[in-house]
C-alpha cells in the first residue's frame, strides 16, 4: 500500500529555542490524519526534536548526511551519527544541496548506497530547471536524475526510496506547478519506474510533490492520482500553515 507523507523540510531556519516550540504547536494542533509528518530540522536541533516527538505521530528526518562511513571530512555527518539518534530518516539531492554544494548524481548514488547501507530512508529529490522546462527537456532531465541516482539499486531497496518532485523554478519562487503539470511528471515517474522495476514498485511508490505547497494550493494537488503528498519549505515553519497542508489529506 502506498503511503501519503507530508515532510516539512525547515532548510537553515529555526533555533534551538525555535524549533523546540514550532514542534510544540504542531503536536499540540495536530489532528488525525491519514499521512505520516516528517518534520527536517537543521543538524544541530535533530537530537532534541527527535527526543520531543518520539511515540507521538511525527517522524524526524535528517535534510542531508556524508557518504562515507566516518573519518577526516570537517564539518560533515555521517549516517551512523543520525541512526544512532533514531533518525532513520534522510533527504538527499535537494535542488538546494546539487547547485550550492555542486551534489552530482554520482554523488547522490554513493549518499544513497550509504543511506540503505544503514537501512534509512531516503526521500530522494530531483527536479528540472526552468531552462529544461522551457526547452521541452523536463522528462529528459528527470529521467537522467533517476537512472544516474537511483536505478543501480536492487528491487528490495525500493521499499527505503520516496521520491520527491521538485521542478526547480517552484522553489521558494511562489510559483507552483499546476496539479495538472504535477500529475504529468508524476504518472511518467511512476511509469519509468514501472518499466524498470515492475509494477509493485511503482505502485507502492510514494512520489511527493515539492516547490511552493501552500495551505491553499495543496488539497487540490495532492488529490491527483500520482501525487502522494508534499515536501514543505517555507509553509512548513508555521505550524498552522504546515497542520492547514497535512490536513489536505
Ligand atoms: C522546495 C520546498 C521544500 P518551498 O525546496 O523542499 O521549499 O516549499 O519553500 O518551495
Amino acid at each position: 500500500m502506498r503511503k501519503n507523507i507530508v515532510a516539512g523540510n525547515w532548510k537553515m531556519h529555526k533555533t534551538h529555542t525555535e524549533t523546540l516550540a514550532l514542534l510544540d504547536e504542531i503536536l499540540a494542533k495536530k489532528q488525525d490524519t491519514p499521512a505520516e509528518i516528517i518534520v527536517a530540522p537543521t543538524f544541530v536541533n535533530l537530537k532534541a526534536a527527535q527526543d520531543k516527538v518520539a511515540g507521538k505521530g511525527i517522524t524526524v528526518a535528517a535534510q542531508n548526511m556524508h557518504q562515507a562511513e566516518g573519518g577526516a571530512y570537517t564539518g560533515e555527518i555521517a549516517a551512523h551519527m543520525l541512526t544512532d539518534i533514531n533518525v532513520k530518516t534522510v533527504i538527499l539531492g535537494h535542488s538546494e544541496r546539487r547547485a550550492y554544494f555542486h551534489e552530482s548524481d554520482a554523488l547522490l548514488a554513493n549518499k544513497v548506497d550509504t543511506a540503505l547501507k544503514h537501512e534509512m530512508r531516503v526521500i530522494f529529490c530531483f527536479g528540472e530547471e526552468l531552462k529544461d522546462r522551457q526547452a521541452d527537456n523536463h522528462f529528459n532531465i528527470v529521467e537522467y536524475q533517476l537512472r544516474d541516482g537511483l536505478f543501480h539499486l536492487e528491487k528490495k531497496d525500493w521499499v527505503n526510496i520516496v521520491l520527491a518532485y521538485e521542478p526547480v523554478w517552484a522553489i521558494g519562487t511562489g510559483e507552483t506547478a499546476s496539479p495538472e503539470q504535477a500529475q504529468e511528471m508524476h504518472a511518467f515517474i511512476r511509469n519509468l519506474v514501472a518499466k524498470v522495476y515492475g509494477n509493485e514498485i511503482a505502485d507502492n511508490l510514494t512520489i511527493l510533490y515539492g516547490g511552493s505547497v501552500k495551505p491553499d494550493n495543496a488539497k487540490e494537488i495532492f488529490s491527483k492520482p500520482d501525487v502522494d503528498g508534499g515536501l514543505i519549505g517555507g509553509a512548513s515553519l508555521k505550524a498552522e500553515d504546515f497542520l492547514a497542508i497535512v490536513n489536505g489529506f
